[in-house]
């Protein structure tokens, strides 16, 4: 058994499912895969489960019924790793705006530095995001001061979704009471290990546009953020025990 995992969440990412296993498999260190596919209707689970005949030990899938949104996808993940014993459990997205390159030093940063928690930042050296508009680059960017600004947290990137956690850290933070189901479940699970006082890092990586496959981004997600992070920060000032 390895002791790192890579959970991806896929929704239709038949055009970048083999190749981000292809290449996770290639990288120095030896580490597992998780896909949690919502029964993509382009049939990116059926990939996933050839490719398993080609890696067995170390390729793994869990298929839910439907589409129900990246948070709750990476929760099944962390209950599924946790129950296998992983120590390093990892978050990267399917489209290759998260480099596998990066994972090594993610992991390096928990195993050999001792920190908790290391979030691939975009936001520490400048602003190191590449082909997306401006303008999204600027919305990511005052969502990050924004959530900043509320909660407090001495963050850069808050909403980074390429994430190293000790399993110590998810086994702390009481999974059944996360409340967003959309990108804010990035900004909360930092919030909770800050809470918790674990030793945050954030290390800084380059972030690439997907350049295959298709976006989920949603209005419905952003006010979600918008006004969820108030909520957050407000329901931590009065039910302190409850975190
Ligand atoms: N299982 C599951 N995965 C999802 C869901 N929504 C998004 N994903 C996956 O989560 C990762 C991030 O989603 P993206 O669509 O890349 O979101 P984004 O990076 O903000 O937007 P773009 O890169 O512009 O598409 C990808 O691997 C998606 O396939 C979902 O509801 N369920
Ligand atoms: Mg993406």
């Amino acid at each position: 058994m390895g002791n790192g995992i890579i959970i991806i969440p896929t929704f239709n990412e038949i055009e970048n499912i083999e190749r981000i296993v292809r290449n996770v498999f290639s990288q120095r260190r030896k580490f597992h895969i998780l896909i949690v596919d919502d029964n993509s209707p382009d049939g990116t689970a059926t990939r996933v489960r050839t490719l398993m005949a080609e890696f067995p030990e170390t390729l793994f899938l869990e298929e839910r019924l439907g589409k129900q949104g990246l948070g709750t996808a990476y929760i099944h993940g962390f209950k599924w790793a946790l129950k296998k014993n992983y120590d390093f459990i990892f978050e990267m997205d399917a489209d290759f705006s998260h480099n596998p390159n990066d994972l090594i030093r993610l992991y390096n940063a928990c195993k050999r530095d001792g920190n908790d928690v290391a979030i691939g930042s975009r936001y520490i050296t400048g602003v190191n995001v590449i082909n997306w508009p401006m303008n999204r680059v600027l919305m990511s960017w005052l969502a990050s001061r924004y959530v900043r600004f509320i909660t407090g947290m001495d963050i850069q990137d808050t909403t980074a979704g390429y994430v190293c956690y000790k399993s110590e850290v998810l086994k702390a933070i009481n999974l059944d009471r996360i409340q967003f189901v959309g990108y804010a479940f990035q900004i909360e699970m930092k919030f909770k290990s800050y809470l918790k006082g674990f030793k945050i890092i954030e290390v800084p990586v380059i972030f690439t546009d997907r350049t295959r496959g298709t976006s989920k981004m949603s209005g419905s997600i952003i006010s979600e953020a918008v006004f969820g992070v108030i909520k957050m920060k407000l329901k931590s000032l009065f039910n302190r025990k409850k975190f």
